[in-house]
């Protein structure tokens, strides 16, 4: 073989050489850029892969810490502990003053917080709701030094309270019985109150450990007041500022409507107490102080002459004359800042008028009885000495 050849057969097989080696590397660089590609894209794909765990976590997390805080805002209302069976405000004895110049908007301006005559501690949740009854008319005077006094003395107490003035229209013989009847029927449309006190207007509590709180028995807290030196007015006084919890009220159906004018609808409220078997408890003399601002006998609240007549007949009657016979017309309820004003008027409607007016003027067109039988009627009651409401409406 001459020198050509051979370089010419080593150029084929280098020829050959060569074109397998440049194969190699296309196969090699095809394979290491898919290599590199996949290598590179990995994380690319675990990045995202790790950004959507991380956008869900943090989802997850948000959700769950909306929950958690949605839990707080629960339990933070729920548990938030309950007020002190004794309240850290409690002051004791006072010497009560009443400035003659008084206004209401001076009481509303001491009162600022007071809304709506309502008014609950923010620090804790109070032990009861409790719903103060004033039976009223023409005794304004009396009803401002009251609130003066009263809306502190309350929230001293750290109770949850709202004060009602239950008001009577009109010029028929007052009757507060009746009034505190409506009055507890009226509250307990907007609230579920847990207790209830019954309050004159012009009784004004000296110390504010008499607690205006119900207990498992009624209570009567005015165990003395100021003109009568101190001391209970007699064995059994159960009058003047009284509390009974919502089912006590209703188990013994409340109190009498029958009481017009002034007397025994107290002693009346006992009885039935008594015959419920419960019993009455009262303060110690030194707590259960009131001064009764000076009044001398209202003009329509003479003193009712059939009263003890009704004390002796209250076990026959009690069921079916109380609250649940208790017939009124509801006039107004007005939210003033103070009190809760309820205006009804419990004057005499036709049936009853045409016993009333056999003398007056009124035509007796609207009777469904005739004259004789209105007679017999009005006579039929004086001689049972009462004056039923079911006879009335
Ligand atoms: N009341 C009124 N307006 C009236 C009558 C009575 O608001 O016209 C209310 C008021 O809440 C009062 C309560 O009913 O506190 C009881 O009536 P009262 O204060 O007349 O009864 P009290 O037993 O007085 O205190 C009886 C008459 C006092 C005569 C004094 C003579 N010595
Ligand atoms: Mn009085």
């Amino acid at each position: 073989m001459g020198l050509s050849s051979v370089i010419l057969h080593l150029s084929y097989k280098f020829r050959l050489l060569l074109i397998f080696i440049l194969c190699m590397m296309v196969v090699a660089w095809a394979t290491s850029s898919y290599l590199v590609d996949t290598v590179q894209e990995t994380p690319k794909a675990k990045s995202l892969v790790e950004n959507f765990r991380k956008a869900t976590m943090l989802e997850k997390e948000n959700q769950k810490k909306k929950a958690m805080s949605t839990v707080e805002v629960h339990t933070v209302k729920s548990t938030m502990s309950h007020c002190p069976a004794l309240s850290p405000y409690l002051q004791g004895p006072s010497q009560l003053k009443f400035k003659a110049s008084l206004t209401l908007e001076e009481v509303q301006k001491e009162n600022p917080q007071v809304a709506k005559g309502r008014h609950r501690p923010v620090e804790c949740s109070a032990l009861q709701r409790v719903a103060i009854l004033i039976p009223h008319r023409n005794r304004e005077t009396h009803l401002l030094y009251l609130l003066e006094h009263l809306h502190p003395f309350l929230q001293r107490q750290q109770l949850d309270y709202g004060i009602y003035v239950i008001h009577q229209a009109g010029n028929t013989k007052f009757n507060r019985a009746k009034l505190l009847n409506v009055g507890y029927l009226e509250a307990l449309k907007e609230e579920n109150w847990d207790c209830f006190i019954f309050h004159d207007v012009d009784l004004v509590p000296e110390n504010d450990f008499n607690m205006y709180t119900c207990d498992k028995q009624p209570k009567h807290l005015v165990v003395g007041r100021n003109n009568t030196g101190y001391r209970l007015r007699y064995q059994g006084y159960f009058g003047g500022v009284t509390a009974l919890t919502r089912d006590q009220f209703s188990k013994v159906n409340g109190f009498s409507n029958n009481y017009w004018g002034w007397g025994a609808e107290d002693d009346d409220l006992r009885i039935r107490v008594e015959m419920q078997k419960m019993r009455v408890m009262r303060p110690s003399p030194d707590v259960g102080k009131y001064t009764m601002i000076f009044h001398t006998r209202d003009r329509g609240n003479e003193a009712n002459g059939e009263r003890m007549k009704l004390l002796r007949q209250v076990s026959r009657v009690w069921k079916t004359d109380g609250l649940n016979s208790c017939s009124y017309k509801l006039l107004s309820v007005e939210h003033n800042p103070l009190y809760i004003n309820i205006t009804v008027d419990f004057s005499m409607p036709p049936k009853i008028s045409c016993i009333n007016l056999e003398t007056s003027a009124v035509p007796l067109i609207a009777c469904s009885e005739t004259a004789k039988t209105q007679k017999e009627t009005a006579k039929k009651q004086r001689r049972h000495g009462a004056r039923s409401d079911a006879a009335i409406y």
